[in-house]
């Protein structure tokens, strides 16, 4: 594959690597690039909402303008739906989940979980945001509706995950368990190239993301681990960098491409942390292991925790391996 290679051909030329391949996660992965294609347009405009209409109010053609977040949730919901490759999304923006109960979408053989706007308060002040999403094989069988068993699946059983980072450029970044791939959109020509193929993330890091502000409701393991990070030690490269966006998508990004790691821990008030489960934790950590890296919740494998619920939230901590593992002996001294 050469860097013309576009997200298209890359999916016809991959299928017989997909898993249980009979197209259909190619399907799959070409109606969220559509999706993403769409939701791209609108976050780009989204300064122009002052102009073209606040949000509440009605466009020109009569339409109510919508939140962005609603949008995006509309839009993938919708491209979902219609090409009828999966039998039910989970969605962030969702209390339950949603079953396309038709014949088509009984038949498919995927649920998929979507975040599908990540960071959306960025949104007002022109930084980047990000669309995670996360398939799984279906556990019922094919030919009825899902059910909630088929949304409650450990991060291992992920077949296909990856995100659309809204940045300076668009860029499509997804696993389907053989390595990571990144495409970026030319806008000129609506098409996803190849620019970054077979990702690894670099194991020599110096970056580390996370909100310092909640640093008094941290416990020692990681606010010992932060004066680390610190420390002068110019053999480890210390001190670190410290670059936090509040993005998820796009901290993890950079840290993909840079090393690096990004914490989200638990707190004294909020000891779950505040990331999801199954719409932000497991398709990132997913990305990170496939990468060569690492995603913990400072003491268990993100990857191997069975979900209770839908909006379940854990201590998240994903980056370059030593980053990662250097914490969690910290955790491990401190508990
Ligand atoms: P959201 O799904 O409501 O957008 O929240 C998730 C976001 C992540 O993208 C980001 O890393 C985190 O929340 C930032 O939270 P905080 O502002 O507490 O640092
Ligand atoms: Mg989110």
């Amino acid at each position: 594959m050469n860097k013309l290679t576009t997200l298209g051909q890359f999916l016809i030329e991959r299928q017989k690597d997909f898993p249980y391949s009979k197209g259909e996660l190619s399907r799959l992965l070409s109606a969220i690039r559509l999706a993403a294609k769409i939701v791209n347009r609108e976050v780009n405009k989204a300064g122009l909402v002052d102009i073209l209409g606040a949000i509440g109010s009605e466009n020109i053609q009569g339409e109510e303008q919508q939140k962005l977040d609603v949008y995006a949730d509309n839009q993938f919901m919708k491209s979902m739906e219609l090409r009828g490759e999966v039998c039910g999304v989970a969605s962030e923006e969702q209390d339950s989940f949603v079953v396309f109960d038709n014949d088509r979408s009984n038949n498919a053989s995927y649920v998929i979980m979507i975040d599908p706007l990540d960071g959306s308060s960025n949104i007002d002040v022109n930084v980047t945001v990000g669309t995670i999403f996360s398939i799984y094989k279906r556990k019922t069988p094919v030919g009825k509706a899902v059910t909630l068993d088929d949304f409650l699946q450990p991060g291992t059983e992920q077949v296909a995950a990856g995100y659309v980072v809204y940045g300076s450029s668009t860029m499509i970044v997804f696993s389907t368990g053989k390595g990571v791939n990144g495409f970026t959109l030319d806008p000129s020509i609506g098409t996803f190239h190849l620019s970054h193929p077979d990702l690894k993330i670099p194991d020599n890091g110096k970056i580390y993301s996370i909100n310092e502000g909640n640093y008094a409701h941290f416990e020692d393991g990681i606010k010992k681990y932060l004066k680390f990070c610190q420390e002068i030690d110019v053999p480890t490269n210390r001190p670190y960098t410290s670059r936090y966006i509040g993005s998820l998508v796009a901290d993890f990004h950079r840290n993909l491409l840079k090393g690096g790691i990004y914490l989200y821990p638990g707190t004294t008030i909020k000891p779950d942390g505040k990331l999801r489960l199954l719409y932000e934790c497991n398709p990132i950590a997913f990305l990170a292991e496939q990468a060569g890296g690492k995603a913990t919740t400072g003491t268990q494998r993100i990857l191997d925790i069975i979900p209770k619920e839908l909006h379940q939230r854990v201590p998240f901590i994903v980056g370059n391996t030593t980053m990662v593992e250097k914490v969690e002996e910290f955790i491990l001294a401190n508990s």
